[in-house]
């Protein structure tokens, strides 16, 4: 096909973006005049109801009310509490607010557990220091001054960067935190173009995200809960979904995760029907109308015969597709090879049951579908994306009420950019780690590439590493792929490395010379926005209610030690909240006034495609280059990816590696989020221990039997990649032949000490999964789909929940 012209014969209208980022990664591809946008809103008093006071006194306790973020972890959907302090200014009860709009009162099990987090005996509440040589000595830490801490920084910082350049500091991002999620800590803290996070492949949202910017021209779009809206459910411009897919993701465990899970609760017992595609039977599956069980990692199969059911049967919205979508036919064309019965055949669910299902999807009017983290956990994930893209545009679900939500153009994504080209300057920004190999990676994301980083680690390819810093990850227990080897190419390449967490980690016992203290979201201020503001439903505000030790939050650091470190990007900032408001506030409103506010819902309109409110330059459209949903996509061809979706087999699956069957019977997917724990966090919660006290596997009875493996056995579970050990749950919920290991476990109550680290590598089931394993683009990895063994082992791991209720267990 002529590359400049459309299907039709029209012109392309290509953003020059795509082609200046090839050659001078200085230029963002996607957004780059979001770069500097500011997120406006303005809060009109009639459609808010929700002005409770934010503060008062009841039975002799403060309440404090506040939207919170993390630590302990949670996404930003920013359930309200209610903090009740005493008279000295202890944290005494924690309740959900029942004024928040969208979570009404309803609160996970880590905020309820609050207190035990923050008045945790293991908790690091001051700066302290350890000498290089002693890394992974447990008691060699020695406590220090805020200031001393700073000038420690401040003299490796000068000497090392004057040596190596400013490119030579990683920072290591985990998933999406309050400071984790934009580049003040990169590019404006310690100026390095080198903000990795470190899973894989950016094996978690931004694969999803990415397919929406670039097919799109909006980030991430979520199913549309009314949250928005001054009359939720009830509000005359919502309508109610027919039809909700649950697909790879399970919002009641990870809620909130942008989506508040009980939504859908709430939403059923209204009408909406579920069809839900997971290996697992969740509790929504066993609600739903149809639950498809496919094999792990082969989504893009089952996504690609939904569409060729419902283009050959005729089931999509012809006039959207007609005026909004583009490269409809090609994608017709492409889908055409993956009938039904072949996806059958791939994914081991039954003809019948795609076809009906995709049936029932494409008839409902609106549907919508909640897309998940499995669909990014695979090389082929993007193209799953895709398929999710085109299933929603297709069928006329795109910004229609109780479709899926989108964000205007002033918002989203800017965060990532702040302070991005004025703190790094071209000449650095060109040496981010990957910026020449995944452009379509790393220019949106402003991300080194992750397993690129891993490489310059070590091979000091492109250039050297020395410096490290730690901003809201745990790398070795938890987002990192082969976990020892990011260890040692930690250890081999940096000098000097820095934590800032809660709790002493593994990852930094492991790893690091100076460990600052961070505050919990009682102890700090910020501003929470769904979806870090790309597909808005309410904007929360944290308040402070109590001091223990002396935390930073992440944006307090990132102003301080900016300060000390690079004061002239700093001085326009007379505190931490005029920074606050500058990052995410726009101009209108102060932090001090709108924060009182606790809950803002966020009303952006539908159908903003027709109205000019998607693009910058106020044209009706998309803001792609076509001004159209991309079916056949502009912007993979340009990165060298093909621009319609395709099907490919996970690197190792019963499939694509036969051969490995005898050794590593069975498919393998990781990480399906538990109730009681975010990642790696709240093992020292005894609480939350007691209800999940060791890592389990789950088994299906029949595999079980067939391995000769009984309830609550201890196994190991091996590959090509490595081993570990987890209790095996024997369960029905997993299809025969699959199994489910959790994953992000230590034992902070066990030894410290290295190599031992808090028994992290025994039962880590990352020692399993691969680097280097990513997609064309760059993005993937197969944390859900791989193949292993498991075996039973005669020795007991029990946790002993004595010493964990001992050591950590209720202090007030
Ligand atoms: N096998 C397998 N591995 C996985 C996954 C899987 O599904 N399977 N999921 C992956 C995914 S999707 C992700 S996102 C990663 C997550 O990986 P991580 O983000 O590393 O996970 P956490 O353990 O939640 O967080 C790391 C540290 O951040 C600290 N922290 C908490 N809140 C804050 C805060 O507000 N600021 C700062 N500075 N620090 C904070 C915590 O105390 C914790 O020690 O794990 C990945 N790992
Ligand atoms: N409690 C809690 N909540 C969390 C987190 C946490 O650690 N704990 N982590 C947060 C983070 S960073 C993220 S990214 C989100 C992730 O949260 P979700 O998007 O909900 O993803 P998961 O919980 O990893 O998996 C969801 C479902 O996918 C299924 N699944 C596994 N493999 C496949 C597959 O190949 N295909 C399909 N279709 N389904 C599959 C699993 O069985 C599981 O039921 O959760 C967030 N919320
Ligand atoms: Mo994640």
């Amino acid at each position: 096909m002529d590359e400049t012209k459309g299907k039709r014969g029209k012109e392309r209208s290509v953003e020059k973006g795509y082609q200046d980022w090839r050659d001078n990664p200085t230029i963002r591809p996607w957004h780059p005049d979001r770069l500097n946008a500011r997120s406006e809103f303005t809060i009109s008093e009639d459609e808010n109801d929700l002005n409770k006071p934010w503060r008062y006194e009841e039975d002799g306790l403060t309440v404090t009310r506040t939207s919170p973020w993390s630590p302990p972890g949670c996404h930003p959907v920013g359930c309200t509490l209610k903090l009740y302090t005493d008279e000295g200014g202890k944290l005494v009860k924690v309740e959900g607010d029942e004024n928040n709009p969208v979570t009404q009162g309803r609160l996970c099990v880590r905020c309820i557990t609050l207190k035990d987090y923050i008045y945790n005996p293991s908790r690091i509440l001051h700066p302290m220091k350890r000498d290089p040589e002693k890394r992974g000595v447990a008691d060699a830490w020695e406590e220090i001054t805020w200031d001393e801490a700073f000038s420690l920084i401040k003299k490796r910082y000068d000497e090392i960067t004057e040596q190596y350049g400013r490119e030579s500091i990683v920072v290591f991002a985990g998933t999406g935190r309050e400071g984790g999620t934009m580049a003040p800590f990169g590019s404006r803290m310690l100026c390095t173009p080198n903000y990795c996070y470190s899973q894989s492949g950016y094996a978690c949202y931004v694969p999803r995200m990415a397919a929406s910017s670039y097919l799109l021209g909006a980030a991430y779009p979520e199913i549309d809960y009314a949250g928005g809206l001054p009359g939720r459910y009830d509000d005359p411009e919502y309508e109610i979904p027919e039809c909700i897919v649950v697909w790879g993701k399970e919002p009641l465990a990870s809620n909130p995760d942008g989506l508040f899970g009980h939504a859908v609760i709430d939403l059923m017992r209204r009408g909406t029907r579920l069809i839900v595609v997971d290996p697992r039977k969740t509790w929504m599956s066993s609600r739903a109308d149809y639950l498809l069980q496919l094999r792990p990692g082969t989504d893009t199969a089952l996504a690609m015969a939904w569409l060729n059911v419902i283009i050959s049967e005729g089931l999509y919205d012809k006039e959207f597709v007609e005026y909004w979508c583009y490269g409809f036919e090609e994608l017709a064309e492409r889908v055409k090879e993956m009938t039904p019965a072949k996806a059958a055949e791939i994914t081991g669910v039954p003809e019948e049951k795609i076809v009906a299902a995709a049936r029932m999807y494409a008839t409902a009017t609106p549907a919508s579908i909640a897309w998940g983290l499995a669909l990014d956990q695979k090389a082929n994930g993007m193209q799953a994306g895709h398929c999710m893209i085109a299933l929603m545009a297709i069928c006329g679900n795109i910004d229609v009420p109780g479709g899926m939500r989108i964000g205007d153009k002033t918002m989203g994504l800017n965060e990532a950019g702040f302070g991005f080209e004025e703190g790094l300057g071209k000449e650095l920004i060109a040496k981010m780690i990957g910026a020449k190999e995944y452009p379509a990676y790393c220019g949106l994301i402003l991300n080194s590439h992750c397993d690129l980083t891993l490489r310059a680690m070590e091979t000091d390819d492109p250039y050297p590493i020395k410096m490290g810093f730690y901003a809201g990850n745990n790398l070795l227990s938890c987002t990192s792929a082969e976990p020892e080897r990011w260890m040692k190419a930690i250890n081999r390449s940096m000098e000097f490395v820095v934590g800032f967490d809660t709790f002493m980690t593994p990852s930094t016992q492991a790893t690091c010379d100076v460990f600052l203290p961070l505050a919990t979201i009682a102890e700090r201020e910020g501003v929470v926005q769904t979806h870090y503001g790309s597909s808005p439903v309410t904007m929360g505000f944290m308040n402070k209610a109590v001091t223990q030790g002396e935390g930073m939050s992440d944006l307090e650091l990132c102003y301080n030690l900016g300060k000390v470190l690079n004061p002239h990007l700093w001085e326009k900032y007379d505190c931490v909240r005029d920074f606050i408001e500058h990052l995410r506030l726009g101009s209108k409103y102060s932090f001090e006034d709108i924060s009182k506010e606790v809950v803002l819902q966020r009303y952006v309109g539908y159908r903003k495609y027709e109205t000019g409110l998607l693009r910058r330059d106020g044209k009706p459209g998309f803001n792609t280059s076509t001004g159209r949903v991309e079916l056949w996509s502009y912007a993979f061809q340009r990165f060298g990816e093909d621009p319609l979706p395709y099907y490919e087999e996970p690197q190792y699956s019963p499939r694509a590696t036969p051969e490995l069957l005898e050794q590593y019977p069975f498919v393998l997917t990781t990480g399906a989020r538990p109730f009681a724990f975010f990642h790696s966090e709240n093992r020292q919660i005894a609480y939350c221990r007691e209800l999940n006290p060791d890592p389990l596997i789950e088994i299906n009875p029949e595999t079980a039997r067939s391995i000769g493996v009984s309830d609550g056995q201890w196994v190991k579970v091996s590959n090509q990649f490595g081993s570990c050990v987890l209790k095996a749950k024997i369960t029905p919920i997993v299809k025969e032949g699959v199994v489910h290991a959790q994953h992000a476990w230590w034992f902070p109550e066990q030894d410290g000490n290295a190599p031992y680290l808090y028994g992290t590598f025994r039962s880590n089931i990352n020692n399993l999964v691969p680097n280097f394993h990513f997609g064309k683009l760059g993005f993937g990895a197969p944390f859900k789909c791989l193949l292993c063994n498991v075996e039973p082992i005669k020795e007991n791991y029990d946790t002993d929940m004595n010493l964990v209720w001992e050591k950590f267990g209720e202090l007030v």
